[in-house]
């Protein structure tokens, strides 16, 4: 609003009206318009690259230094938005961390309403424990822990082991949902079978036990191994090869990690994903509601939010605030994970997507 007209008699009136707003806790809309109801999307977070071999370094040195355990919990480390001033958050809403274990040591059990995944870039020899089940986390796993489960994590080998975590931290935080409970002192079930009870009883395709019917909010699956995850993306190329249906765009291969008892996300809050590019393929930009993280699996790329490109490579890490257009191109071919808040927003119907004309 303009105040240009206004008279000196007014001005202080208006001076004091203000002032008096201040004291009362008011703030009218007129000053804050365009920054409470933007003509779209105005992010504070900004898109930011994290390079995987300082965060395995860092994660190295706080594994010498840092002991795990209670109280801390976790040997993790947040991927903190440079926009976000200071909190620990990848995003508003999504957390994202390196977590690091060394040989033989153990993350007591608790449990959070938060939601939790893993995504492994490389290694193996953690099992995470989640209710008593015994998952093994592998390079290429994709492993669920979704809110008030219990789990602990232990690393069994002689050798280090660090992953990715992306969990939805920031929301719940700005939001006041958050509970959290510590486990007891039994820490971890020890066992180390390869395939965990969850895995034994829904991850045979399309066959559903019948001693468990009806939708659950969170995926039952507990590990998505890479094994399916890889021939299921071989197999859209191939048929892309062969002149069928099968890729999202001209040598792009994508699937969502979903929960076999709704088909929809593995969790309510987080949107889990696996794209792979061929060689010299590339994504056509495009505007989301809601805050993505991508991390390359294998190979290399460019991944352009807005008008910053970045160049990445096994483990790099980018994020894209909300409604900033984002696209992939690669020369030598990419796998990519990918996770999003964008559950959230469709079950609030605030959900928006727009993707620009192809280049
Ligand atoms: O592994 O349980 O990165 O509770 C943050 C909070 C990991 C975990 C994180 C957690 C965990
Ligand atoms: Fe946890």
């Amino acid at each position: 609003m303009n105040h240009a007209a206004a008279t000196p008699e007014e001005q202080e009136k208006l001076d004091a009206m203000y002032a008096r707003m201040g004291e009362l806790n008011l703030i009218p809309l007129w000053t804050q318009r365009e920054n409470l109801m933007p003509d779209v999307p105005a992010p504070a977070a900004t898109a930011n690259r994290w390079d995987w071999q300082e965060l395995i370094g860092i994660a190295q040195t706080a594994g010498d230094l840092v002991p795990v355990g209670r109280g801390g919990e976790r040997r993790a480390i947040a991927l903190a938005n440079p926009g976000l001033s200071g909190n620990a958050f990848i995003a508003p809403t999504l957390w994202a961390a390196i977590q690091y274990l060394g040989p033989g040591e153990t993350a007591p059990e608790h449990r959070h309403s938060q939601n939790a995944f893993r995504f492994v870039i490389e290694g193996e020899g953690v099992w995470t424990v989640v209710n008593g089940d015994p998952v093994a986390m592998r390079r290429g796993d994709f492993l669920v822990t979704a809110g008030w489960n219990f789990h602990g994590h232990h690393n069994d080998s002689g050798k280090p082991m660090a992953w990715l975590d992306g969990l939805d931290i920031p929301f719940q935080q700005q939001m006041d949902t958050a509970f959290f409970e510590e486990g007891t002192e039994r820490v971890t079930d020890e066992a180390t079978p390869a395939l965990s009870r969850g895995e034994r009883l829904w991850c045979h395709p399309g066959l559903r036990p019948l001693a468990f019917p009806g939708a659950q909010s969170s995926s039952p699956i507990p590990c998505y191994r890479w094994e399916h995850t890889d021939a299921a993306l071989d197999d859209q190329l191939a048929l892309e090869d062969e002149g069928f249906a099968g890729t999202v765009s001209p040598g792009h291969a994508a699937i969502r990690f979903t929960n076999p008892t709704t088909g929809g996300d593995v969790m309510t809050t987080l949107r889990t994903e696996f794209h792979r590019l061929r060689p010299a393929a590339s994504t056509t930009p495009v505007h989301e509601v809601g805050n993505r993280v991508l991390q390359v699996f294998e190979g290399t790329a460019t991944v352009t939010v807005a008008d910053q490109t970045f160049t990445v490579a096994t483990g790099d890490v980018v994020n894209v605030p909300s409604w900033q257009a984002w696209s992939v191109a690669t020369d030598d071919g990419v796998d990519l994970f990918s996770f999003t808040d964008a559950p959230i927003f469709e079950a609030l119907h605030l959900y928006r997507t727009y993707q620009q004309k192809g280049i």
